[in-house]
């Protein structure tokens, strides 16, 4: 099962290596056919190197469209060679074996990352090139295929060890990494489809990306993890800089992607705002006249849970902010730029990290939200509600006033953000007490409200910020007890979806608390 490197086909874009492992190469004697370009790089580094198109007898033509496309390419890849008729085929129509495949292809997640306009994309997209690995990848058995140029020393390595022969496992595993990037790079191509398209139907939606970096560790350090990207052109953890600190984990990932689609709410017009997150939930969320009043206000909510946490501003942090924020023990800070004396602040504490992701991201913007089940994944696309964007419906006898209006707004949207069950109590654009993730409605509104009992206790104020307060219910009330329980700490307005067979009951409770309740008609489960 082991097979001589006799020919081999260097077809790449990205050139990376490529001089080094031609010259290895062609120093075991291996004859080395090529494609334009890559043929120009070789032949420029002094080595004997073939152009595909005197293999096969045609020019590369269409701009270089169909250069590889060719009977002579894809019967030397594809041959099974003590195949008998695949030999008389070979000689009848003059196909030599090739043994060795290296491949890269056309930049299309790049230029799509980059945002390259619809026409640059679409020719950035490989047929030639992903053909080729496919059928090197098939046919395995005798033909090495190389997709990485992070693979070409150990190639190389290989070839020393086996005396210019790869082995069976070897190129069973090089096929296996081969299929994964073609896979990814259709999935990329299908993705910007949907989002060029604005499809966010699951038939035009592939689930799949590129493997980014591999994780110490996942969610528990028994687990392994990696983080896959998708490409999507989308400010966030995935696109971020990382300007300092060490690797991000599994679990730093998801809390800040939490933080930051959930600061995405806020965008700039909005004013100043911080979001502070605790295992994917916000412990607190605020706006201020500066940022460093958004924070201190975010974290007056629950300070006790902020430890540790990863917070998230929606605009340029400066020093005063980042002075605050340094005081306590943070995991993670992600914003959309931040200042060069923030910086100086922030490097002080070596193991913080600090993300810049250069944006916001758009809270309407579509795309698609999956999680895995045994033996499946469930993908839907994402929860681009936003309260703006609704009509409310004023359901008791009392209207909520301006202010409590503002509160609500901003309360539904954190608690859009929030594990359901969700109950978010904020007053003046500061959450007072989060209940989240409880299996009963009436449990999350109860413990919002302790939470805000200790945060007054521990900041000194006379009474928890639930007195005379906005609450959300991400979900309808199913019955009245939740909202008596929001009631009973303080809540003088409500929001909520509406929908419940016993909504009536839950408006006359209202009512008769004098109590002003809006319904959105739009649920925000997250589970
Ligand atoms: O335009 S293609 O889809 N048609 C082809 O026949 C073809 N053959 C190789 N793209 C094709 N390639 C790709 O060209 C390879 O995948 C590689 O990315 C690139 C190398 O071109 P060059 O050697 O000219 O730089």
């Amino acid at each position: 099962d082991r097979v001589r490197i006799r020919t081999a086909l260097l077809s790449v874009s990205d050139k990376t290596g490529i001089i080094e492992l031609a010259k290895a190469l062609s120093n075991k004697g291996v004859k080395l056919l090529s494609t334009g370009g890559t043929h120009k790089a070789i032949a420029a580094a002094g080595l004997a190197v073939t152009d595909v198109s005197d293999v096969t007898g045609f020019p590369e033509i269409m701009d270089g469209r169909v250069k590889t496309l060719h009977p002579t390419v894809h019967g030397g890849l594809l041959a099974i060679r003590d195949d008998a008729e695949h030999q008389t085929a070979m000689k009848e129509h003059g196909i030599e074996g090739i043994d060795l495949a290296v491949i890269n292809l056309y930049p299309f997640e790049e230029v799509r990352a980059a945002g390259g306009d619809y026409p640059t994309t679409v020719e950035n997209i490989d047929i030639g090139g992903p053909a080729m690995i496919r059928a090197s990848a098939k046919n395995h058995a005798y033909v090495a295929i190389v997709t990485d140029p992070s693979d070409y020393a150990e190639l190389v390595a290989a070839l020393d060890t086996n005396n210019g022969e790869t082995e069976y496992a070897f190129r069973q595993k090089l096929a296996a990494k081969a299929y994964a990037r073609t896979a990814a790079y259709d999935t990329a191509i299908s993705n910007w489809f949907a989002e060029a398209l604005n499809i966010a139907t699951p038939q035009y939606r592939t689930i799949g990306g590129i493997l980014r970096e591999e994780m110490r560790y996942g969610e528990n350090p028994h687990q392994t993890a990696g983080f896959y990207v998708t490409g999507e052109n989308r400010p966030g953890v995935a696109t971020a800089t990382l300007l300092q600190g060490k690797q991000l984990s599994y679990n730093n990932i998801n809390d800040t992607d939490g933080a930051f689609e959930l600061i995405g709410e806020f965008s700039a017009e909005k004013g100043p705002a911080c979001a502070i997150i605790k295992h994917a939930n916000p412990c607190g969320v605020a706006t201020g006249p500066t940022l460093k009043d958004a924070y201190l206000r975010a974290l007056a909510c629950d300070s006790t849970s902020a430890f540790g946490g990863i917070i998230a501003l929606n605009q340029l942090l400066d020093a005063e902010t980042a002075e605050e924020i340094v005081k306590l023990f943070t995991e993670v800070i992600i914003a959309p730029e931040v200042t060069e004396e923030a910086k100086a602040v922030i490097a002080a504490k070596k193991n913080l990290r600090l993300l810049v992701t250069g944006g916001l991201p758009d809270p309407r913007s579509r795309g698609i939200t999956a999680k895995t089940v045994a033996g499946g994944l469930l993908v839907q696309s994402r929860d681009n509600g936003v309260i703006d964007d609704i009509e409310l419906k004023v359901v008791t006898k009392r209207a909520p006033t301006a202010t409590e209006l503002a509160d609500l707004k901003f309360a539904y949207t954190v608690a859009k953000h929030v594990k359901s069950n969700a109950i978010v109590y904020a007053k003046d654009g500061q959450t007072a007490g989060i209940g989240a993730g409880q299996m009963s409605r009436v449990d999350s509104a109860r413990i919002a409200a302790i939470k805000a009992e200790d945060a007054a206790k521990a900041m000194g104020w006379a009474q928890p910020l639930t007195k005379g307060s906005a609450v959300a219910s991400e979900a309808f009330f199913p019955f009245a007890d939740g909202l008596l329980s929001a009631i009973a700490a303080g809540a003088t307005a409500v929001v909520q979806p509406g929908g419940s067979m016993r909504d009536a009951e839950v408006i006359a409770a209202a009512d008769e608390h004098n109590v002003a309740m809006i319904f959105t008609g739009m649920r925000h489960f997250r589970h």
